[in-house]
């Protein structure tokens, strides 16, 4: 039998669409049925599996799953034998301390005595460990934010993305323990097939991460501003240049940083560039 490669993904929360895009963009062909527990690829040698993201670490250790797709702070939570693989800059958010907005905050001493209700308590343990602190733990697995309003707990440790829960709970964001984003986790041991199998995949999700953080750039020049206009949008090995039916003007196709879009744009338009276009770039690879 083919050897596959077993992904675990979200069966359904924050991280499930985005996993499932980050595979059919990788070119994966594969069915979702709502109520599938587990998929194959037509034309790649995985299968997929859906699970709650708390159980992905413990399957991947236990070699259920061969890699899978979680939170960074479910993979620090878990501590289960997982290599992280890839960073995949989605779901991104944090994991804070908040406490009452009353309260006075006086640094990280404030939590000495206090109770602390959270989902994380291998982090806030380390946490506290970290900085001499000594507080107790209220594990509860859901709707930490209510804790303080209870009378539960004094503080709470959890996952924060606008604050907006924080605020409509009266409670107020004071230390940051840990920025989170989903990953890619494997198992530290796969056999030569199932690697060659990841490096695969591996290398088509950085094809897809490139292309999301670059643009496809065309635009007029006149030929004296070339060589200025190179340096700014050097491309991939050098751009592209096609004299225009206008003497002394040329068309420049490269590709720019996405990040760095509006400043070189500005820069471009400054050096003589005329009819700037800009294009989303699919796949790209070096
Ligand atoms: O059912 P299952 O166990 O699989 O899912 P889950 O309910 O445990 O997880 P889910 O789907 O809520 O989150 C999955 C992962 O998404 C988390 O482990 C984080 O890595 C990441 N993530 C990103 C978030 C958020 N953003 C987020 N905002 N996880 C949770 N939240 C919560 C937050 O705690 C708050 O209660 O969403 C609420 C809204 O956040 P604010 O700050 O925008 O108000
Ligand atoms: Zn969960």
């Amino acid at each position: 039998m083919n050897t596959l490669l077993r992904i675990a993904i979200q069966k359904s929360g924050r991280l499930q669409e985005s996993s499932l895009n980050l595979l059919q963009e990788s070119g994966l062909l594969f069915s979702n049925g709502k109520d599938q527990l587990k998929t194959q690829a037509r034309n790649f040698p995985v299968e997929i599996l859906f699970l709650r993201d708390d159980d992905i670490p413990q399957y991947v250790e236990d070699q259920v799953a061969d890699i899978g797709i979680v939170g960074e702070n479910v993979l620090v939570e878990k501590q289960k034998q997982n290599t992280l693989v890839k960073r995949l800059d989605f779901a991104r958010c944090r994991l804070s301390m908040a406490i009452p907005r009353s309260e006075n905050y006086t640094g990280l001493s404030w939590f000495n005595g206090k109770n602390i209700a959270t989902s994380y308590p291998n982090i806030v343990n380390a946490f506290l460990q970290k900085n001499n602190l000594s507080a107790g733990l209220h594990e509860i697995s859901g709707s930490v934010e209510i804790a303080p309003g209870i009378g539960l707990a004094d503080a709470i440790c959890d996952v924060v993305s606008t604050g907006s829960t924080l605020l409509s709970n009266g409670l107020k964001e004071v230390e940051v323990v840990m920025n989170s984003e989903a990953v890619i986790i494997s198992s530290p041991k796969l056999n030569p097939d199932k690697q060659n199998i990841l490096d695969k995949l591996l290398f088509r999700v950085e094809a897809v991460q490139k292309a999301k953080n670059n643009k496809y750039i065309l635009l007029n020049c006149p030929n004296d501003a070339i060589e200025k206009i190179t340096s700014i949008i050097p491309g991939m090995k050098s751009p592209t240049i096609i004299p225009l039916g206008k003497p002394g003007w040329s068309s420049l196709h490269s590709v720019v940083d996405e990040n760095a879009f509006w400043e070189k744009i500005d820069q471009l338009k400054s050096l003589g560039a005329q009819g700037i276009l800009v294009i989303p770039i699919e796949k790209m690879i070096l």
